[in-house]
């Protein structure tokens, strides 16, 4: 404000000044009164109970259990786990670790890919830190935990208007003992295309600093060149370089001769030779089934020296099936989720393995009881999301046909419904089908698998077949994604291109087949801190300026929703996705020991102007908002 005073002043203005100007006129001085805190969080809570939240379509609050949290001894330290390996022996001994293990080790994917692929990636930052104290105490002997990246980044800003730095900073300090692992799309990070060099660098570095210790790094077209750099980088910060091959096609079928276990040997001893401490087979759809599984392990596992993690989702319900053949030939490490949270386009669970595992010399040493009781805590808080389940109800096996990765199925049948496309959904996942076989038969996974899903949107939008594309393709103009993919710049997928498909979608560009990171500049960092500066008004942290590089207007949008309604992390799931219930009364704590008691006294009928006054009592005073009611 003092900035703005300044040069909004008449002498200043008209060059009228001198050395003496600040000190002679106080009135640069006078700021308007900022909206206080208690305010501001009326106003979105006024604005959520009014208007709804986006996505959630019930207007009337619903009445929620508070989540049982299992009682553990906070005063007593977490037994050390993995993470005292890594930060006490390096990543070199933390490797050697998991290869002298003779159980099966899990991953616990809840925080992350669980509902990420169940629930559109919504669980807030508040579910995740009020059980992961109990976490950290009764599960110390997870090998890690995946709570970061994919697409929990991008939706954190977008949608939840919170910061996942801050997300992953809180959970660091309360899980001291397990390993903290996320998911980074390569040259993509955490975003769908391609950035800078010295962005994936920058980004890996401020991910490692504030808390990431393993980075599983894949590249949508399994394109290794593409993978190099996040490979490099992860080396660089002293952490563990889990490098990924997307599992796809299926290895016992000869018609899908493209992606044979030879294919994905080679891979393997690509990625080791590239630097890799673990090597991931990322089974992103629920594709690999049990005899490949052992297959496919088996031979990986004389292929290369490094330890192998295993990930998978439920969808066809053979998830458990697949990982007891898997453990059987020896990978050392699978993604496995709560039971509750688990099964569907989610990972298998682990309580279901733990089970199925007993009795032999792989069980793994988490303790079941441990494991229901954190179960509890996620079947509670889930309900809270409702709005955003994918209404599947029971394991799909034509996932073997359509490919669709578990975290697409959902947002596709959204994107499909918002085009007017909700009863041709059958025929959305048919063109899936026919659209990756079109594409030359590709590794579909975020991005290269949205690009598969806007093309068969397009397609059954437009009535298309795929002769037709090529014929009439001259006079089509197809999706932005669609012509970046064939020009080149989410890589180069196995095999090339279909050359006359390429043709007519480029319409006489020429693709480029370097790695698209050599053709971009460098960012800088500073001028783009000045900018953002600008921008929002306040001094940005290190982490916003790699937040605004990734994601300028997501960034600049939650900026602003940060400026008008402060900091609403802090509410809770229920209020923060529905509002108040008339009569209501909660006590909001906005930082350690400031609380504020909100009651939701009237609701007022829609003014001529649309408004509506809402009457709250906040810490006992009475205090109205104005909401514009947009329905
Ligand atoms: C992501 O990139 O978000 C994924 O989960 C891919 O499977
Ligand atoms: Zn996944």
């Amino acid at each position: 404000p003092f900035l703005e005073n300044v040069m909004k002043h008449e002498d200043f203005i008209t060059g009228n000044y001198n050395t003496s100007f600040i000190d002679t006129t106080p009135e640069l001085f006078v700021f308007p009164k900022k909206r206080d805190r208690g305010t501001k969080m009326l106003n979105y809570i006024g604005t959520v109970t009014v208007n709804g939240f986006p996505g959630v379509e019930q207007k009337k609050k619903p009445v929620f259990d508070t989540p049982r949290i299992p009682k553990v001894k906070l005063s007593e330290k977490p037994s050390p786990g993995t993470k005292q390996i890594l930060d006490e022996q390096g990543a070199d001994a933390l490797v050697k670790w998991v290869k002298n293990q003779k159980e099966v080790l899990l991953t616990d994917t809840t925080m992350r890919d669980a509902h990420q692929s169940l629930l559109a990636t919504r669980i807030r930052t508040t579910d995740l830190t009020h059980i992961a104290p109990a976490t950290a105490r009764l599960l110390p002997e997870l090998f890690s935990m995946e709570m970061w990246g994919g697409a929990t980044f991008d939706v954190a800003y977008r949608f939840l208007k919170e910061d996942p730095w801050k997300r992953l900073e809180t959970l660091r300090n309360q899980v001291p003992n397990v390993l903290f692992q996320m998911l980074l799309r390569a040259s993509n990070a955490v975003g769908y295309k391609n950035y800078p060099d010295n962005v994936i660098q920058e980004f890996v570095k401020q991910s490692a600093e504030s808390g990431i210790d393993v980075f599983r790094i894949f590249d949508s077209l399994n394109w290794v060149k593409g993978m190099e750099v996040a490979i490099d980088a992860v080396r660089q910060s002293g952490k563990i370089a889990e490098a990924a091959i997307c599992y796809t096609g299926d290895i016992d079928d000869p018609s899908r001769a493209k992606y044979s276990v030879e294919y994905y040997k080679k891979m393997a001893k690509e990625l080791e030779a590239q630097g890799a401490h673990i090597l991931a087979i990322k089974d992103m759809a629920g594709l690999l089934k049990p005899q490949a599984a052992y297959r496919l392990i088996s031979e990986l596992k004389e292929s290369i020296e490094i330890p192998v993690h295993l990930h998978t989702h439920d969808t066809s319900g053979n998830g458990i099936f697949m990982y007891t053949k898997a453990i059987e030939a020896g990978v050392d490490i699978v993604d496995t989720a709560l039971s509750t949270m688990a099964g569907l386009t989610s990972q298998p669970s682990a309580n279901t393995l733990r089970y199925a595992l007993e009795g032999t010399d792989r069980a793994p040493s988490v303790s079941i009881d441990a494991l229901e009781k954190v179960s509890y805590y996620w079947e509670d808080v889930r309900k809270f999301y409702a709005p955003f389940e994918s209404g599947m109800l029971a394991p799909h096996t034509e996932i073997y046909e359509h490919e669709m990765p578990g975290g697409q199925y959902s947002n596709l049948q959204q994107q499909a419904k918002g085009v007017g496309l909700g009863d041709r959904w059958d025929e959305v996942k048919d063109m899936y089908r026919r659209v990756n076989l079109m594409f030359g038969d590709i590794v579909k996974v975020t991005p290269s698998s949205k690009v598969v899903g806007d093309m068969a949107l397009f397609m059954v939008q437009n009535d298309l077949t795929e002769e037709e594309v090529l014929l009439r393709g001259n006079n089509i103009d197809f999706p932005d994604s669609v012509i970046e993919l064939f020009e080149g710049y989410l890589g180069q997928p196995v095999g090339g291109f279909p050359e006359e498909l390429q043709k007519v979608i480029l319409k006489g560009k020429s693709p480029i087949t370097v790695r698209p990171g050599e053709l971009l500049e460098d960012v800088d960092f500073n001028a783009l801190r000045k900018e953002l500066e600008q921008e929002i008004g306040e001094e940005p942290t290190e982490q916003d300026v790699i937040a605004y590089a990734l994601y300028p207007k997501v960034f600049t949008d939650y900026a602003k929703v940060k400026a008008q309604y402060g900091d609403i992390s802090v509410l809770d799931t229920p209020t923060f996705l529905y509002g108040m219930r008339l009569g209501e009364e909660k006590e909001i704590e906005i930082e350690t020991g400031k609380t504020l008691i909100v009651k939701l006294v009237s609701i007022g009928h829609p003014q001529a102007d649309g408004t509506r006054i809402l009457s709250f009592e906040l810490n006992g005073q009475p205090r109205d908002v104005v909401i514009k009611d947009e329905s």
